[in-house]
């Protein structure tokens, strides 16, 4: 029997069984399939659960607001393929956590959202219970699934149904809805024991079929202008060496999007990030590893891929490799779908290949390399302007420099234009050390995401930030003072959202909607909970502020004063806003 077990049983009379409660129940529970922390805001009714956890030897991250504690539960999710738990209240605490978990099924991250409920027959004749809601119907439709545990010989079952639901196929999030009265139910202790459920084999493979395999062998032999596309589902999988087999094998550029950077080094001769448009436009055959066709690849349509219109194809062919079989055709045709896991999808693309598969053209991959090394060229002379004040690039090439000496730490990246030029700028190399705004360019994920960073790898962790997107998840500073992490954030404040300098179109007293207060104390926040805060003005006193960060690992803001004319509406996604697109 576990510690914990032991620990629960009532041992009254001699002869009358020992029992369990639905606490320790669901404590053994996680236990059992190793999940060691939960990431959760206490109250009425889980605020027990939340003490008897801590003591089990479960970690219990507490925050200031559910959102992040759910945003850490699902980056903790995609760093580590265990599904992060996040724990709330009822009605309000349970929609706090809620666009956390829609976000995470959004990014296919896998999480679990536990809220303790009102009692059921009160909730259903609508009679008023403390927070009465019917929280399992709405969670329903968000996420990728839902279960209700009524009796304490369910946990087991309930557990592992979240699991295998989280972790399975595309990976995504699970609400599991636990009323109050469960937790106070007891049952016999070795009973109890029995229901608990290891998972086995939560995620299993997923072999891709022969004929699906040669099938996009076939049209990759045939190709003169390949191209591989690396998505986050490839940097989830944690295949990177069969992807990297994959790609220095082939001779194929290749391309990340955001999430993806770093699982070959940005540095490594075959990216063709910074030849993105031009190998966008004129590859013949596209492989997607982990890599949807939505708007952030813009359907696979228009201009981007060499098409006419924004309706119309550019004519290339597609490979696509996913775990989900509906994903194929999803925007464009899709020749040759390969469904499976990507790592059991490329190692059956290797063995096909054998010993004699011939490298890319090179007169493809040669213009490919020489537009990239020009732009990188570019690029590299425009980071070493010292504009005063500073701009973003002159900012982010210090974190640039920062990352290139420590390339363990993680970067967790929001905003607009601080996004955008991030991106671009901020070069990785090693695989799942960056987390942005993902599928949803949702703001709010910074200080989640930067606590689930450092609490899941104990390395350091850099998050930079918009001021604007800052605001969303500032207050959990605290948090991060509290549990003492190694986290700085650098806010890029320019004043407002995308930049400081919009004026009162009606030339009221108001500021105009996207302008806050000039010159933002924002390393004060860090300072107010025993942190480190500064003010940065210069690239110098950045570099100095971000290495002492770095190397101390003491909780650091710094506030990096940023021209407030810099930015440009929406970042690099201007085309989305319809009037400031109409504008252009
Ligand atoms: P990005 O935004 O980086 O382009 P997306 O989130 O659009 O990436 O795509 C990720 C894709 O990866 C999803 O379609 C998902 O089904 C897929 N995926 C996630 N995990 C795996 C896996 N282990 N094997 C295969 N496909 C996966
Ligand atoms: C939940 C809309 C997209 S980007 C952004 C907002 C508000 C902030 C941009 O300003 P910031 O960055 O952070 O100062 P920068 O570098 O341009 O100066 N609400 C949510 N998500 C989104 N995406 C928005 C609003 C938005």
């Amino acid at each position: 029997m576990s510690a914990i077990l032991e620990k629960a049983v009532e041992t009254t009379p001699q002869e009358a069984p020992k029992t369990i409660d639905g606490f320790h129940l669901l404590i053994d529970a996680l236990k059992l399939n190793d999940i060691d922390t939960i990431f959760g805001l206490p109250g009425i009714p889980i605020t027990d659960l939340t003490r008897m956890a801590q003591a089990e030897g479960i970690r219990v991250i507490s925050f200031r607001h559910e959102q992040h504690a759910g945003n850490a539960a699902a980056a903790a999710g995609y760093l580590t393929q265990k599904p992060g738990i996040c724990l709330t209240v009822s009605a309000p605490g349970f929609l706090n956590g809620l666009t956390a978990l829609a976000n995470a099924t959004t990014n296919c991250f896998p999480m679990i959202l536990i809220s303790g409920s009102s009692e059921r027959e009160i909730v259903d004749l609508q009679q008023g219970d403390y927070e009465e809601m019917d929280q399992l119907a709405i969670a329903k439709p968000l996420c990728k699934a839902a279960f209700r545990v009524l009796h304490a010989e369910d946990i087991g079952v309930g557990i592992a149904r979240a699991i295998r639901s989280a972790l399975s196929g595309r990976p995504g999030g699970v609400y599991l809805d636990l009323p109050a009265k469960l937790f106070a139910q007891t049952m016999e202790a070795a009973a109890g024991r029995k229901s608990l459920i290891r998972v086995v084999d939560p995620a299993p493979r997923q072999i891709p079929a022969p004929d699906a395999v040669k099938r996009a062998l076939d049209l990759l032999k045939g190709a003169k202008k390949p191209l591989i596309l690396l998505g986050k589902g490839a940097a989830y999988a944690q295949a990177d060496a069969e992807i990297r087999s994959l790609v220095e094998k082939t001779g194929i550029p290749y391309l990340p999007m955001s999430m993806a950077k770093g699982l070959l080094p940005d540095n490594h001769g075959q990216s063709a990030s910074a030849a993105r448009s031009y190998v966008l436009a004129e590859a013949d055959v596209v492989m997607l590893v982990g890599a949807r066709l939505n708007w952030l690849l813009s359907h696979g349509k228009g201009k981007t891929w060499g098409g006419g219109s924004s309706k119309t194809s550019g004519g290339q062919q597609f490979i696509q490799i996913d775990i989900s079989p509906t994903e194929a055709d999803s925007n464009v045709p899709i020749a040759a779908p390969l469904v499976g896991d990507i790592g059991s999808c490329v190692s059956a693309l290797l063995a096909g290949m054998g010993d004699g598969w011939a490298k890319a053209p090179t007169d493809w991959t040669t213009g490919v390399y020489e537009r990239r090394d020009k732009n990188v060229a570019k690029m590299a002379e425009t980071l070493t302007k010292n504009p005063s004040p500073m701009n973003f690039h002159s900012a982010l090439n210090v974190i640039r420099n920062a990352i290139k000496a420590r390339p363990d730490a993680i970067v967790v990246n929001e905003g607009a234009n601080t996004l955008d030029f991030a991106r671009s700028i901020v070069d990785m190399y090693e695989p799942r050390k960056r987390l942005d705004v993902g599928t949803w360019g949702i703001m709010g994920i910074g200080m989640g995401f930067a606590v689930a960073a450092a609490v899941t790898t104990g390395k350091p962790v850099i998050a930079i930030e918009g001021d604007s997107a800052f605001g969303f998840s500032g207050m959990e500073c605290e948090t991060i003072c509290r549990y003492n992490l190694p986290v700085c954030v650098i806010v890029f404040n320019n004043n407002g959202v995308y930049k400081g300098t919009d004026v009162n179109a009606g030339g009221g007293k108001d500021v105009a909607p996207t302008v806050f207060v000039k010159d933002a104390r924002y390393e004060m926040l860090m300072q107010a909970f025993g942190g480190v805060g500064v003010r940065a003005t210069t690239p110098a006193e950045l570099a100095k502020a971000l290495d002492e960060a770095v190397a101390s690992g003491r909780p650091t803001l710094i506030n990096a004063i940023i021209d407030e004319t810099a930015g440009t509406e929406s970042g690099r996604i201007t085309s989305l806003n319809p009037s400031a697109a109409k504008k252009k």
